[in-house]
């Protein structure tokens, strides 16, 4: 039988990415996010890969609850959960931040988190196996300017990666985080809020990471034996030394 993989934040950069490297190890795909034509554009990509498409705002926890609970027998059973919907909104100073971008971050990128795997945990507790994917960032290790909430949602998703491992611990579930650097993705476009040359900018210059680079590093992550977990693992594009020192040319 296919293993299932669900992943939040699928309809682009690196969920989408994922999706498609795992279709090729074989999984089967429960693919979530709010842009309806861009999953149905995926399925329709991954047309010999059995899935199923989920439309929910990871920040409505009743929302959450109902999709997950709405999902057919042939996936319910969830091997492998991937958080990974997210996205920074804005890029202020603290004392400019606008509390509308303060808000979609928190509740995004922290409260759906929490809220998808709640829903998620008791069938891997009581199967006594599954496996969480927590997709941080290097800017959940180091704080930048202007980085501030962004930064802070970060942090406690590596927070929240620890303390579900801890918590977790003996219960059959593995818990790890991926923590990319700057990845190449929609991510800038929603952060500067759809200003493209702004966005584009901010991969000029070097080669970034790119949304297959980190599907890949998932794909081995998850195929690892049962007695392995990566648990942490931070990783950079080569000209990015840190949040703030990239070789550009
Ligand atoms: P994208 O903007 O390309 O993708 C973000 C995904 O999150 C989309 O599929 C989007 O789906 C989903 N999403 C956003 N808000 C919501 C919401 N309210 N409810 C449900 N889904 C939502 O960016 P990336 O692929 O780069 O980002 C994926 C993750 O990787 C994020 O957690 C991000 O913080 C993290 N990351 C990104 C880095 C980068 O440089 N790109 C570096 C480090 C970490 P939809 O709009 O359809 O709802
Ligand atoms: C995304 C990477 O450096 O833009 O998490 O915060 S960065």
């Amino acid at each position: 039988m296919k293993k299932t993989a669900f992943i939040t934040g699928a309809s682009s950069g690196i969920g989408k990415a994922t999706a498609i490297a795992l279709a090729k190890e074989g999984f089967q795909l429960v693919l979530c996010g709010r842009r309806e034509t861009k999953l149905t554009e995926l399925q329709e990509f991954l047309k010999h890969t059995p899935t199923h498409q989920l439309l929910f705002d990871v920040r409505d926890k009743e929302e959450v609850k109902k999709a997950i609970q709405s999902l057919p027998e042939a996936f319910k059973e969830i091997d492998v959960l991937i958080n990974n919907a997210g996205n920074a909104h804005g890029l202020d100073t603290f004392q400019d931040g606008n509390l509308d971008d303060w808000d979609a971050m928190i509740d995004i990128n922290v409260k759906g988190l929490l809220y998808v795997s709640k829903e998620i945990i008791p069938a891997m507790l009581k199967r006594e196996e599954g496996h969480i994917i927590n997709i941080g960032s290097t800017a959940g290790k180091e704080v930048y300017p202007k980085g501030n909430v962004y930064c802070a949602s970060k942090h406690a998703v590596d927070a929240i990666n620890q303390g579900m491992r801890l918590d977790l611990n003996g219960t059959g579930v593995k818990v790890g985080a991926i923590n990319p650097g700057l990845v190449e993705t929609e991510f800038s476009k929603v952060r500067f809020k759809g200003d493209e040359d702004r966005a584009n900018k901010v991969y000029q210059g070097y080669k970034a990471l790119q949304a297959k680079d980190i599907a890949e590093i998932i794909c081995f992550v998850v195929t690892r034996p049962y007695h392995v977990n990566i648990a942490d693992l931070t990783v950079m594009c080569t000209a990015q030394a840190s949040s703030t020192i990239v070789d550009k040319n």
